[in-house]
């Protein structure tokens, strides 16, 4: 009988590669702690869309939902972006019908800088510091999920449009993580949003405001998001939780990656709840499908493998073994096992490989 039930969908690109690395170490990692897995796997966006005509199949979501937590590699490639089937947004994305279906609104994507990996990476003057940024992305509603959106004819020309909207319920409860989160760091909340332009974004700012009565502890900056991004990277070490919509979340969580060095060092969870306790989560790179090298065996499984530790953290509620894949990762970077986006020759599998050796050391 297994302790825990894991739903592994590899996905599209090179997402089959990094998840197959970051299995194994999770097979290793919850070996050594003496927990048994129960792992399924399943086809997610282009390659179920491939085998089944469908984005996300029903069993996908039910399996999903039985789960105590769920893997994902990476989704997307052009062939299938213009595809349209009936439904709503969440159709015409296996990633974001998950998201939705299992209520996962809570994206934490952490990114810090890895001073030890200076000599390598071209990122030098913001490794130099100790940056840690935490993006708080709302990953369920939004203009990526809100209606109408489409495209049509008007006056003879081609017309596309989407929507951005937000119930100040979503607005709140993120709010809500974001307060949270910051009480468990250094207690500081940026948030992001443009109010100085959109309606929407003026909801968020006094629904945030009005939340921010409930943490009197926490210090809360609201900035526009074009401000954020040139201030995370003109002075990073000044952020702690940094917390946006679904799209502001999506542009400044991989603007963050350059504290780190590389896109490819970056994990996340996405998680059905405000963190703390045992919450239920998908957990990603924070990188995409990257179609340019899949299949060569070299890209990077480090925000994989990172997300597997946020799996054990959240979900499984397991923080020691997460702080031992953390470190076991930390340890094969500064050894130099290095994928070609940190400017080494380490392959995927030999990456995974100096980690699990580094746990069992
Ligand atoms: N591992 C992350 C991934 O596959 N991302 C693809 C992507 O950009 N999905 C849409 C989104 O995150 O909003």
């Amino acid at each position: 009988m297994a302790d825990f039930s894991i739903l592994a969908l590899g996905g599209d690109g090179i997402g089959p590669e990094v998840l197959a690395a970051a299995l194994d170490v999770t097979e290793v990692a919850s070996g050594l702690a003496g927990i048994r897995l129960d792992i399924a796997e399943d086809l997610l966006h282009g390659a179920a869309w491939e085998a089944h005509g469908t984005f996300c199949r029903e069993e996908t979501v039910t399996a999903a939902r039985a789960a105590d937590a769920v893997l994902v590699g990476a989704v997307g490639g052009p062939e299938w972006d213009d595809i349209r089937v009936p439904g709503g947004p969440e159709m015409q994305d296996g990633l974001m019908r998950l998201r939705k279906a299992l209520d996962a609104y809570a994206g934490l994507r952490p990114a810090r800088a890895w001073p030890e990996l200076g000599r390598f990476t071209p990122f030098r003057a913001g490794l130099a510091e100790r940056a840690d940024i935490m993006v708080l992305r709302e990953m369920t509603g939004g203009v990526m999920f809100a209606s109408p959106r489409g495209q049509e004819r008007r006056a003879g020309r081609r017309y596309g449009f989407d929507t951005a909207a937000y119930d100040e319920g979503e607005i709140a409860r993120i709010a809500h993580s974001g307060f949270r989160l910051a009480r468990t760091r250094k207690g500081r909340l940026v948030s992001a949003d443009k109010a100085n332009v959109m309606e929407s974004y003026k909801l968020w700012r006094a629904v945030v405001t009005e939340v921010a009565a409930e943490y009197p502890d926490v210090t809360l900056t609201h900035m526009y998001a074009d401000n954020c991004a040139f201030q995370m990277m003109r002075t990073p070490l000044s952020f702690d939780v940094v917390m946006g919509c679904n799209l502001i979340g999506d542009f400044l969580s991989d603007l963050a990656a350059v504290v780190s060095g590389s896109l490819g060092l970056l994990p996340s969870a996405c998680l059905c709840g405000s963190p703390g306790g045992r919450v239920k989560g998908i957990y990603e790179p924070v990188h995409g499908s990257a179609p340019d090298i899949a299949g060569q065996g070299i890209a990077n499984p480090a925000g994989t493998i990172l997300s597997v530790a946020m799996m054990f953290e959240h979900s499984l509620a397991l923080p020691a073994v997460a702080r031992r894949i953390e470190a076991a990762v930390e340890r094969a970077l500064v050894s130099g096992h290095l994928t070609p986006d940190l400017g080494g020759t380490a392959t995927t599998r030999g990456f995974a490989d100096a980690v699990t050796a580094e746990l069992r050391a």
